[in-house]
């Protein structure tokens, strides 16, 4: 006990449907153009991937997540927003939503608000830190889907909990890196594992 524990949590591939609402997006939007299956899903960056299926197709790809209404409309993941809500009802406990929104400001940064708000409550907005280099956020874990976490600070204080999703299934980490496999996993113990 004393000090508190501060869990940082992202959101897109952990409490939002990134990966299948670009799909169902992008098939709808080019249906004659060849699509990646969720099963078929390597590496974090899907533009990369699209654009080595066919070099035009990385552009396409983007359009669809720089499009109104694609980060609003994203379906929660299984889970997601009830462990968010109850970790932040734990004694001593104070969450956090850290996420990078993409460069094209016109409709990510403010969706996302939208997001919190509609599905985690209006006092939620409170907790919700945008930014695009997560090593300078102070916390005790980071819970995020994204395998390589870079920024300015060499040493983050958070452990970084990679969150299972569609593109990093497969990669083999090293063992000191833990994982949560989905919110039926359980994250009551990784939280439990960094208090005092
Ligand atoms: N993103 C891209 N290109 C991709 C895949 C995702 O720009 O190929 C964006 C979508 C999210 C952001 O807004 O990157 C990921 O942010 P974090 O999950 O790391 O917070």
């Amino acid at each position: 006990s004393g000090k508190r524990l501060r869990v940082l949590v992202d959101m897109d591939g952990v409490l939002a449907d990134f990966e299948g609402g670009f799909l169902k997006k992008y098939r709808a939007t080019y249906p004659n153009e060849p699509f990646i299956t969720l099963d078929d899903r390597r590496g974090f960056w899907v533009s990369a991937q699209y654009g080595q299926l066919r070099k035009d197709l990385c552009e396409k790809a983007i359009n669809i997540w720089q499009s109104k209404d694609f980060f609003m409309e994203l379906e929660p993941l299984p889970g997601g927003v009830e462990a968010v809500k109850e970790m932040s009802k734990m004694e001593n406990t104070d969450v956090f939503i850290c996420t990078s929104p993409i460069m094209h400001y016109k409709h990510c940064p403010y969706e996302k608000y939208a997001w919190i708000d509609k599905h985690l409550g209006h006092n939620f907005l409170e907790q919700v830190i945008l930014t695009r280099d997560k090593t300078l956020i102070t916390g005790d874990v980071l819970i995020d889907d994204k395998p390589d976490i870079f920024g300015v600070e060499p040493k983050p204080t958070w452990e970084h909990i990679l969150f299972t999703a569609c593109h990093n299934k497969h990669l083999s980490t090293s063992p000191s890196q833990r994982r949560l496999l989905s919110w039926s996993d359980d994250w009551r113990a990784i939280l439990d594992s960094k208090r005092w």
